[in-house]
């Protein structure tokens, strides 16, 4: 076996862990709030083997699913196991990596040529009891939430025909139904997008393709009251690329974005194309909502290019790490009307990683919070992740449904300390703001981490973590996490 590239997706923080551990019983300094009685699932990428290629990054290190859980008796469990996709289980085979570049299947040794190549390494999703590890180039993996044992790829029970579902599922509080879409979804770099409905049930309930104006990565998505958005960046697949073995993505600076929207339980005949900037990008969405005049409102956390070097590099896009720019940014769109621009408005600092209360999903909504970077800063930050440096400020919106949405607190790290993506945990009280719950992983030496989660008052971040539970073990980068109150386990256990 070789060794892994000595490149800034393999070392320092970002070094491959890929020890599975079981932790238990761990001390829980501060005041815990009652709340927070749950678990709080992440996805992590961590590669098993040494990647085929040197130009390998975090998108295709194999998925492992980590748990916290908050105990009844005041203390947290911690366990990271590897999610058994085939894809894992055909290279700890051999021992070796077998698959090669990211989402290139012609890449990949002759003799795995078949075999499901997803690593579900993006988002825990829970829905109707199920625990499911998505990742967007293929159908999710379900595991159980207690042992963390892989139980299979997931297909709705028979029913989903796309071959893919993306990792950012919206669902309705209200209703409980699942809103999803696949990009991608009868086969490489096609213009096939399956839009799906799942019931409070965990059912299928309807499945609608249509086309994309052009084969874009489709990261995320929103859906509001009564509309689904769909937002196309110019992040683009070529198959006659990817079948020469080159990249999958290419970004296209002098190519439009677009905003798909239709009724969200409407045919997919009814979508009406809104166009956006050129070469803009963004992997999250705040939200989207309806105000009182039926305007449409999508807060995204947009770029001026597509935030990762590996894709901008490979398409001919040599930036400094300062002329990737972004804000959070609202289009605003009349969903009547038949097409037109997006009106652009920019709501909030740079950054990603947005979080709102579940409940105000798609609905009009008064704050979030999200990732960004320390101004002021006195020293080096926490390098890490697939974009290079961690985030280490958390900043909490206000005023989102007002015309003056600001920044109205934040919470800054040391040099050399970052934020993984925060999840929301709601308080009983509905005049409490909840709680935020967060992996901070700060570096003490040349090449040594140490990891904490932190519980920090959703409305006053300012006072700093109010509980902590120091991880004794090397955690790699986080990618999304999920938060599932105990009663839920306890009511899917049953
Ligand atoms: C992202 C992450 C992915 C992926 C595509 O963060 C985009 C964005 C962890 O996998 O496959
Ligand atoms: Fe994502």
């Amino acid at each position: 076996m070789g060794a892994f590239p000595q490149t800034p997706y393999f070392t320092g923080l970002n070094e491959p862990v890929g020890q599975e551990v079981e932790l238990k019983g761990l001390t829980v300094e501060g005041a815990l709030p009652a709340e927070v009685r749950g678990s709080f699932f992440r996805a992590v990428p961590d590669p098993a083997y040494p990647p085929k290629f040197a130009s390998d990054h975090t998108l295709s290190g194999d998925g492992m699913v980590s748990r916290l859980s908050f105990n009844a008796d005041g203390t947290a469990d911690f366990a990271i196991r590897f999610v058994e996709t085939a894809r894992h289980k055909a290279e700890k085979e051999l021992g070796r990596a077998r698959f090669g570049k990211y989402r290139n299947p012609f890449t990949d040794d002759e003799d795995v040529r078949g075999i499901d190549r997803t690593v579900a390494n993006t988002t825990p999703v829970w829905h109707a009891g199920r625990l499911l590890m998505a990742k967007e180039d293929g159908r999710p993996y379900r595991v159980d939430p207690a042992t963390l044992e892989t139980i299979g790829s997931h297909d709705f029970d028979g029913a989903l025909k796309s071959e893919t579902m993306t990792a950012h599922v919206r669902i309705d509080a209200s209703t409980g139904e699942l809103f999803f879409y696949g990009y991608e979804a009868d086969g490489l770099a096609s213009q096939k997008v399956a839009y799906c409905i799942v019931g409070p049930d965990g059912t299928l309930k309807s499945e609608q393709w249509f086309d994309a104006p052009y084969c874009a990565m489709m990261h995320d998505f929103t859906i509001s009251e009564n509309y689904a958005l769909f937002p196309i960046y110019p992040t683009t697949a070529d198959l006659e690329r990817i079948q020469a073995g080159g990249e999958h993505w290419h970004h296209e600076p002098e190519l439009a974005s677009w905003l798909g929207v239709m009724p969200r339980y409407g045919d997919v005949s009814e979508i009406r194309w809104f166009k956006g900037p050129k070469g803009c990008h963004s992997y999250h969405m705040m939200n989207a909502w309806e105000d009182e005049r039926g305007l449409l409102h999508f807060d995204a956390c947009l770029n001026n290019t597509n935030a990762f070097a590996f894709i901008r590099e490979p398409s001919g896009i040599f930036m400094a790490p300062q002329e990737v720019q972004g804000a959070l940014t609202r289009w605003t769109v009349d969903p009547t009307a038949e097409g037109g621009d997006v009106t652009e408005t920019i709501i909030g600092p740079p950054g990603d990683f947005p979080v709102i209360p579940a409940a105000k999903q798609g609905r009009r909504y008064g704050h979030g919070w999200m990732l960004s970077m320390n101004p002021d800063l006195q020293g080096p930050p926490l390098f890490a992740g697939p974009v290079g440096v961690s985030f280490n400020l958390l900043v909490r919106l206000d005023g989102m449904d007002t015309g003056a949405p600001h920044v109205s607190q934040a919470l800054p790290l040391p040099p050399q300390a970052g934020y993984n993506e925060p999840v929301h945990v709601p308080a009983k009280d509905p005049a409490h703001d909840g709680w935020l719950v967060m992996i901070v992983d700060r570096q003490v030496g040349a090449n040594s981490f140490v990891h904490e989660a932190w519980v920090v008052d959703a409305g006053n971040l300012a006072a700093g973590p109010v509980a902590k539970v120091a991880i004794p073990a090397r955690l790699r980068p986080q990618v999304h996490g999920w938060w599932v109150p105990q009663a839920q386990l306890d009511a899917a256990a049953a």
